[in-house]
């Protein structure tokens, strides 16, 4: 039987689930506080709305950075009615359940995006929601029309492998209060198939769909690319990222592009302080409202 219940008897259980699943607020690990069993808003709050055609509310996490980034590489090709204003929500802190925020993305997670552009609001959650959103509304990194499928197979694919990435890996080896032996292992195991499902694919490939750089290689790069490059879970000698040649050729380049440095600093609140740009407004806030030239203010 192929999805059985079959128990290997020489492992014993370490929990026996309650016959009715409750919630206890103090299971530790790094999310303990912000984790909840039941959706909507803890509080009255309403976002704060800036003067360009597109509001994003977000932090610098992969999925986060995803959306910075094409914008960011919008605005470099030259397209001017792309420019945004980027609001920090501390996801730590709770913002993400404030009435204004659930209105907006009633799963409260970053990134959500209000457009603006248009006679009426158009409100746009999930990362890869908001990239294709962007990405059709100025027909710009899609790649060729004969692409397209190619080009939507990889953004949809990261959108379903990154949890495993994340939620999975990232969790159990970085965040979860105790390491256990069996997720790290299960995760591990995933998080390294990923890397050689893009290693492979990269062999004879200079970008995800080949030429065209698209908005599958900013989702793919968010997540992967930093991983090759070492910036996710402090695992890079674990994982051995250095050996998935391809995807550190192809993550090498894609983090030279200028675009992608500022998309990276925008909503950061952490690492060094010259990456941070905690709320971006104008083009010229990298040049003078990094953290660095904030200092504590
Ligand atoms: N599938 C979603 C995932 C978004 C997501 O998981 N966001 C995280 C940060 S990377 C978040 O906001 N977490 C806050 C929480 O879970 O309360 C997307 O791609 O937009």
């Amino acid at each position: 039987m192929l999805f059985g219940n079959k128990k290997d008897q020489t492992m014993p259980d370490t929990y026996s689930p309650p016959e009715i699943w409750t919630w206890d607020q103090e299971n530790g690990g790094e999310f303990a506080k912000i984790n909840r069993p039941i959706a909507g808003h803890t509080n009255e709050k309403a976002l704060p709305v800036g003067k360009h055609p597109f509001q994003l509310y977000s932090l610098a996490t992969p999925n986060g950075v995803k959306v910075t980034i094409l914008f960011e590489e919008l605005l470099e090709a030259g397209v001017r009615e792309a420019e945004y204003d980027a609001w920090l929500i501390r996801i730590h802190e709770g913002d993400q359940f404030g009435s204004g925020f659930v209105e907006v993305n009633p799963n409260s997670k970053i990134p959500a995006l209000m457009d603006l552009s248009g006679d009426t609001p158009v409100r746009v959650f999930e990362s890869g929601a908001i990239l294709l959103h962007l990405a059709e509304k100025f027909e710009m990194f899609l790649g060729s029309f004969d692409q397209r499928a190619e080009m939507l197979s990889w953004l949809f694919w990261q959108m379903g492998s990154a949890p495993y990435l994340g939620g999975g890996f990232g969790h159990f080896y970085k965040y979860a209060p105790e390491k256990w032996e069996y997720p790290i292992n299960r995760f591990a195991m995933e998080a390294k198939r990923q890397l050689d499902v893009l290693n492979r694919h990269l062999a004879d490939k200079r970008f995800m769909i080949g030429d065209a750089y698209t908005i599958a290689d900013m989702a793919i790069w968010s997540w992967y690319g930093q991983l090759a490059l070492s910036r996710l879970y402090d695992a890079s000698t674990f994982l051995d990222v250095k050996s998935y040649e391809n995807v550190q050729r192809w993550a090498q380049e894609i983090d030279l592009r200028p675009a992608v440095q500022r998309g990276r600093m925008v909503n950061r609140t952490f690492g060094e302080l010259e990456m941070q740009l905690h709320e971006r407004h104008d083009a010229s806030d990298f040049q003078t409202k990094t953290q660095d030239k904030l200092g504590d203010a």
